[in-house]
This record gives structure tokens, sequence and C-alpha cells, in this order.
């Protein structure tokens, strides 16, 4: 058995945490080997709620859970954590701009990243769930200047696996037979879910881009996935976006054979994308580290889509300025 892990989440009393916590303790995320000590973070009014899943949590007889804290001090939650999964919001009410939820978000996201960079190893995975994601993480990644911009990401993986699930169906294959999905930029619907590289059964399937089906089904299938199952649920995605957020990690920590897409600091990137944006690249990961899959050629139906989601992320990162210190 290896030593501990501290695993902190945040919103722990929330639907996603909810799904997300019981695979995490039970190993799902880290492996049968990896013991683990949750630090699970909420708000103070949440706290009561947060007991109860403490309750359950421990009701569970998980072999690999060492122990567990229940706390809304940011302090304590982040003490010594090596992987954070950052999923509490504020969610979006009746008639608020998303610039408003974007500063309302970003005052939760810029003390975080403070109590991250004060207390948590400076070896520590982060990924930022909660919405707006990509720019909470930016706005995470610049309070926290001792911890590596690189080890900040965004959550991009339910986008990605929802893409993978659809070009499944439409082949009639198995899961594993579809490689190299790539989701570029915000999550939002101007992201750009892309099978110009995608490979089914070991076979390029780009022609797949020019037809109707990718162009009227796919692309904003993918995009607006979240409102179809708000709509057929009448609640928002939680145990798929628990799913990607134990996914991300667990290949993060572990790694992948398959190309994965990660939300992440756009700097030095080869695809003319602009800097100091949490953006979401096709990505390799190996040995705990990931990278961006520099060599690809873009087509230009796909730059041109690209040029929205990059513009849209980089309004959200100049309206949330204030808060980039
Ligand atoms: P819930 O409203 O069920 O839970 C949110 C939890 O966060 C609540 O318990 C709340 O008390 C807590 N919270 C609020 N402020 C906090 C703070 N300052 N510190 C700690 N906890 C705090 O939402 P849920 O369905 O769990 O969704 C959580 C977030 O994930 C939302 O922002 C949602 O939009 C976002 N999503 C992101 C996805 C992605 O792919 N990146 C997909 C799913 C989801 O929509």
């Amino acid at each position: 058995m290896n030593k501990p892990v501290n695993v902190s989440i945040t919103g722990a009393a929330g639907n996603i945490a909810y799904s997300a916590i019981f695979r995490i303790a039970s190993g799902q995320m880290l492996g049968n080997d990896q013991p683990i000590n949750l630090k699970l973070i909420d708000i103070e009014p949440a706290m009561n709620a947060l007991k109860g899943v403490k309750f359950e949590l421990e009701d569970c007889a998980f072999p690999l859970l060492n122990s567990i804290t229940v706390t809304h001090d940011l302090g304590e939650g982040f003490g010594d954590c090596d992987y954070a999964l950052l999923i509490g919001a504020k969610p979006r009410s009746k008639g608020m701009e998303r610039k408003d939820l974007l500063k309302d978000n970003g005052k939760i996201f810029q003390p975080q990243g403070k109590a991250l960079n004060n207390n948590a190893k400076s070896s520590v995975k982060v990924l930022v769930v909660g919405n707006p994601a990509n720019t909470n993480a930016l706005i995470a990644m610049h309070n926290a200047p001792n911890i590596d911009p690189h080890q900040f990401t965004s959550m991009m993986r339910l986008d990605h696996d929802r893409s993978k699930a659809q070009v499944a169906l439409k082949y009639k294959v198995q899961i594993n037979d579809v490689k190299k999905i790539i989701v570029w930029g915000n999550h939002s619907n101007t992201q750009v879910p892309d099978l110009s590289k995608t490979e089914v059964k070991g076979e390029e399937i780009k022609e797949v881009m020019n037809t109707d089906w990718y162009v009227n089904e796919f692309m904003p299938r993918i995009q607006k996935r979240g409102a179809e199952i708000i709509e057929a649920r009448g609640l928002s995605s939680a145990a798929s976006a628990a799913n990607a957020a134990v996914s991300h990690m667990r290949d993060w920590a572990a790694g992948s054979s398959d190309w994965l897409s990660i939300g992440q600091i756009s700097n030095n990137n080869t695809f003319g994308i602009t800097n100091n944006i949490m953006f979401s690249f096709p990505s390799r990961c190996s040995g705990g580290v990931f990278e961006i899959v520099n060599e690809l050629e873009m087509s230009d139906s796909i730059e041109s889509l690209i040029k929205k989601t990059e513009s849209e992320l980089v309004q959200e990162r100049d309206s949330v300025l204030e808060l980039l210190k």
C-alpha cells in the first residue's frame, strides 16, 4: 500500500460531488493501492448537509478511505493537498448576465487560488469543474504564483466523452474503437468538437467533417448537450460530469494511451492561440504530466470556429482582469 494522498473537493455538498466522492473513495480515481484522505469543502450553510455525506462515506466502509475532513475553511481544506477538484460554484440565476456570473464566481476562485498557493503541496494537480470553468481556472492559477501554471486545468472531459460516445453510436462500434477525439476551446457552446483527426478502428474518418451529420447534428448536439439533459431530466448533468472529473484526474495521474481534451494555459502553444487563457487543446498524458499534441494541421473551417471560442475566452478574461493579480 502507498502512503495516503490528500484529495480536496469543493462544492462537496452539491450534486456533482455527490456522484464523484464515493467513486474517488472506492479507488476509481487513483487506483486500488492508493489510500486517500478526503477533505470535503463547502460553504458554512452547507456544513450540515456535508456532515450527512460524511456519515454515508463512513457507512460504505471503504478500505482505502483513511480519513474524512469536513470544512468551510480553505486553509484546512487545502492543507497538503495533492489533488484538488474545484467543483463548487454559484449557479446562474434567472436574468443574470454571463459577465455577472463570471465576476461572482471569480470571487470564489480568487481566494481558492490563494489558499492552494499557501496550503497545498507545490506538486498539487488542480481540476476546475465549476462554471465558467476555463476562466475560473485562470483566476485560481493567477492567484497561486508558487504553483506551476500547468498544474491548473479546466474540465473538457465531459465534452470529449460526449463526442466519443456520439461517434461510437454513429459508426456502431465500441467506445474503445474510437480514438483521437479533439474538443478545442471553451466549455461553452462555442467549443469546437473536431473529428478531423479521429480514428475509428484505426481508420481516419475526416471525410465526415463535410457531412450534414457533422455540421447539423453532431456539433450542435455536443455544444448543447448540457441543455438537452436539463430539458429531459429537469436537472443538470451530475453523474456524467462526476465521471468526467474522475476520468480526467485518473488519466492525468496514471496516463492514457489516447488523446485527451484538457483546458490548460495557452502560453507558447504552436496553434497561434493567444497567450494567457485557459484553452482546451488535444493532449497526451503520461507519468503525471500532459503535453499538447502540437504537430497537427488545422483545416480552414476548424480554424475559423476556433477563433470564435478563443475570442470568447479573451473576452471572459478581460472582464475579470482585476481578479488576475
Ligand atoms: P450544485 O449547485 O448541486 O452544487 C454546488 C455546490 O457548491 C453547493 O453545495 C454550494 O454550496 C457549493 N459552493 C458554492 N460556493 C462555494 C464556495 N465558495 N466554496 C465551496 N463550495 C461552494 O451544483 P453541481 O450540479 O454540483 O455543479 C457544480 C458546478 O459544475 C456548476 O458550476 C456547474 O455549472 C458546473 N458544471 C461543469 C461542467 C464542466 O464540464 N466543466 C459540467 C457539469 C456542470 O454543469
